[in-house]
């Protein structure tokens, strides 16, 4: 079976979660059918093994080999803008989401492919297209845009137009996005992101063989930090979703009052990444603002090395965030919300079983009192922390794997193939 997958990230074309997401989904995926992934080139320069282009009349298609998955890149002036969602979002990016669903109609025909598998809302404009050639379409929501409203239109189209949909977390649309997804709820489930939990262990960071505490040192000592109990953030400053503000105000408060280390790592809104730098200024020898994207194995060191990750979303449909930090052994102090509230099993609910703390979105307070409750059994009770350490990983090995997410996809593009067949 091939599947075309749709999508603005892939592997090194990348903003965040959804390059992370669909570079995990598309490998894994190469066990149960042959996936093929289409996206704008965004300018950039790609490592990949290519294999051959062609010209359109409005569009150039160049096509490589990523590991077994042909990748299909779609090039002109307006899809090699360099910023995969160039500012502002509202106009410029919205032009280039829009001219990705039209030169789609242009190249799809040329394509060989039984199913559709749209990442986000971005191929909207070739759905009419896809209904005319008989191909089923299963659309995944990694994410909502309501702040920006020509985007939400794009996805209620696609919501509407889809022959299913799945969502990346559970509580994202029972909850938090109940009442637009109540309309299609005999068409939506949710199918849970992975974790690569090869790559993302403390087995494979440097230091490997020291324990945590030795290593803890050498990484902060790489980012001019000495050493002390480590709080960690690395995610978008993006302004609507990540919380950053609430971080920061938490953070002053907690670092005017204990002597810790904390690294917060991120790009994207300038006045918070401005605020990170203040934040920097005010407290050199504890705080460390990092305003560029590192390498995943930079940031496997700063998970397998880091006590705490804060993960203070005010929405997070899934959050691959806390699962590469439970990975690597690191406690999740994160939003009771969406995919954290789907992921971490809190301190307050389960002792035993507990992967991290999980306390109330928006609240500078809330994050604080946890910051403070963490270093509190991280002093007195270290062996809980120890446990919870343990806890997260297990629950990662055991649960979030992407080979389930991978065939519970699989077994729905057979449903639609079915179906399709029936419908003959
Ligand atoms: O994990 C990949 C990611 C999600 O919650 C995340 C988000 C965007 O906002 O599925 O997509």
């Amino acid at each position: 079976m091939k599947v075309l997958m749709t999508t603005m990230e892939y592997d090194v074309i990348k903003v965040g979660g959804l390059s992370a997401a669909l570079t995990s989904i598309a490998q894994t995926m190469k066990r149960f059918a042959e996936p093929k992934v289409i996206l704008p080139r965004s300018g950039r320069a790609v490592p990949w093994r290519k294999l051959g282009s062609k010209e359109y009349p409005n569009v150039m298609v160049d096509v490589f080999n990523h590991q077994g998955v042909e990748v299909y890149t779609l090039s002109n002036v307006v899809l090699d803008e360099r910023e995969v969602y160039p500012e502002p979002a509202n106009d410029k990016a919205i032009k280039k989401i829009n001219e990705f669903g039209e030169r789609l109609i242009e190249v799809v025909d040329a394509l060989d492919f039984d199913v559709v598998h749209m990442h986000d809302f971005f191929a909207y404009r070739t759905m009419g297209k896809f209904r005319e050639m008989g191909k089923p379409v299963l659309l995944t929501i990694h994410r909502l845009h309501r702040e920006y409203p020509n985007w939400f239109y794009g996805e209620k189209i696609a919501l509407e137009k889809a022959d299913f949909v799945t969502v990346v977390g559970k509580s994202y649309y029972q909850e938090d996005e109940k009442e637009l997804f109540e309309k299609y709820r005999d068409k939506t489930t949710h199918v849970f992101n992975g974790i690569d939990t090869n790559f993302w262990s403390v087995n494979a960071s440097s230091y490997a063989r020291l324990p945590r505490k030795e290593r803890r040192k050498l990484v902060l000592r790489r980012y001019g930090l000495t050493d002390g109990i480590f709080y960690l953030y690395v995610g978008r400053f993006d302004p609507v979703q990540k919380g950053v503000d609430v971080l920061l105000k938490a953070s002053e408060t907690f670092l005017a009052e204990e002597e810790v280390r904390m690294i917060v790592v991120g790009v994207g809104d300038k006045k918070l990444e401005q605020w990170s730098k203040t934040l920097e200024e005010k407290f050199p020898s504890k705080f460390k603002a990092i305003n560029k994207l590192l390498k995943r194995e930079e940031v496997r060191d700063l998970y397998s090395s880091a006590d705490f990750a804060l993960i203070p979303s005010l929405f997070e449909p899934f959050g691959l965030v806390q699962l590469e930090a439970m990975s690597c052994e690191c406690v999740p102090i994160g939003s009771r919300t969406g995919g954290i509230k789907d992921t971490v099993i809190s301190y307050e609910e389960d002792r035993e079983k507990a992967t991290g703390f999980l306390v109330e979105k928006g609240k500078p307070e809330a994050l604080l009192q946890a910051m403070r409750q963490a270093l509190e059994i991280y002093r007195n009770s270290p062996n809980v922390v120890e446990q919870m350490r343990k806890n997260g990983r297990r629950r990662c090995e055991t649960l979030f794997r992407w080979e389930v997410s991978c065939q519970q996809y699989f077994k729905l593009y057979q449903k639609l193939l079915e179906n399709r067949g029936h419908a003959k």
